[in-house]
């Protein structure tokens, strides 16, 4: 994971500090390029415990087509409660007590950070006991499950990445393996405009690679995340397509590490990395489209201890 290190000692030594949406401050640089072999092993974090189950639950969402986090929450999957919860708490039906910038406030005030975790509670429970509050608070609009699968344009209906595995096993050569989860006229009715923005597929020697180009990215939380995320969807679409892995390249617009997470970058630096685990995935007759975590295995996954840090909504 040298190369996810380097990126951190980049922004620590080259990083500009920025005021950002959220509020908390950043230090950032705009414009970075990684490189994995995914025939070295498989790129999950080393030097700090990463939840893998969450990391892959959340992908075979995305590739099923849903936006509901009902199901993530029965997964046990809280990576989008917080954009789920504020949907309902801007919302006209909500009269609770006021949840405005519940994010920052949690951090800060230990008494609303108790309210809040008592009405993100009521909001969980609900979602996954009433159907229709689920249909209607549940939803987090038309993000990367909805323009990956179901891309709508007038009355036509686009399956990208049904499209993407049939351009792969059919014109292996082509330069259009690409799919967008930007989709201009539907990014203000998401609940987060994708930051995984556009992928493109590449298929060399029998081995399938993937660039990505990422918009936005917490290089503490999000980044290693992200990671796992695409290597994951390469092992995916190249066993589906009956290739080996190549290469993740990852491409990084701005890329930032919060002004509260810097401590917890510097404790992850004054790591030493360790062996990668391998993957593992069960396909046998099913599609990518079918799969459950049951399906996925990580082997040999030795990390140092988790580094807990806030996250900015
Ligand atoms: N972010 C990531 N990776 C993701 C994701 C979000 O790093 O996959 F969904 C971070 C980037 C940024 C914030 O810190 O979330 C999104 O904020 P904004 O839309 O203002 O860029």
């Amino acid at each position: 994971m040298k190369q996810y290190l380097d990126l951190c000692t980049h922004i620590l030594e080259n990083g500009t500090v920025k005021q950002d949406r959220t509020g908390t401050g950043t230090k950032s640089v705009f414009g970075y390029q990684m490189r994995y072999n995914l025939q070295e092993g498989f790129p999950l974090m080393t030097t700090k415990k990463t939840a893998f189950r969450l990391i892959a639950t959340e992908l075979l969402w995305f590739l099923k087509g849903n936006t509901n986090i009902r199901t993530l929450i029965e997964d046990r999957n809280p990576i989008w409660d917080e954009w789920g919860f504020e949907r309902w708490v801007k919302s006209d039906e909500y009269v609770g007590p006021d949840m405005t910038d519940f994010g920052r406030r949690s951090l800060e005030d230990e008494d609303f950070a108790a309210i809040y975790k008592v009405e993100m509670e009521n909001y969980k429970k609900q979602i996954i006991e009433d159907d229709q509050f689920a249909e209607r608070y549940g939803d987090l609009g038309p993000i990367y499950g909805k323009q990956w699968r179901s891309w709508t344009t007038g009355n036509e209906v686009i399956d990208q990445i049904d499209a993407l595995i049939k351009g792969i096993k059919t014109n292996p050569d082509s330069r259009r393996h690409i799919v967008t989860a930007w989709n201009p006229s539907e990014v203000k009715d998401m609940a987060l405009p994708p930051c995984h923005a556009m992928f493109q597929f590449y298929v060399a020697d029998g081995k399938l690679s993937c660039q990505l180009y990422q918009r936005s990215a917490d290089v503490f939380l999000g980044v290693p995340f992200n990671i796992a995320s695409y290597a994951l969807l390469v092992h995916l679409i190249a066993e589906e397509c009956g290739l080996k892995v190549g290469e993740f390249v990852h491409t990084l617009g701005d890329a930032h590490i919060y002004l509260n997470h810097m401590e917890q970058v510097k404790e992850q630096l004054s790591r030493t990395p360790r062996e990668l685990p391998t993957l593992r995935i069960n396909l046998q007759d099913k599609s990518i489209f079918d799969l459950t975590i049951a399906d996925i295995e990580l082997e040999g996954y030795d990390p140092h201890p988790k580094i807990k840090a806030p996250i900015a909504v």
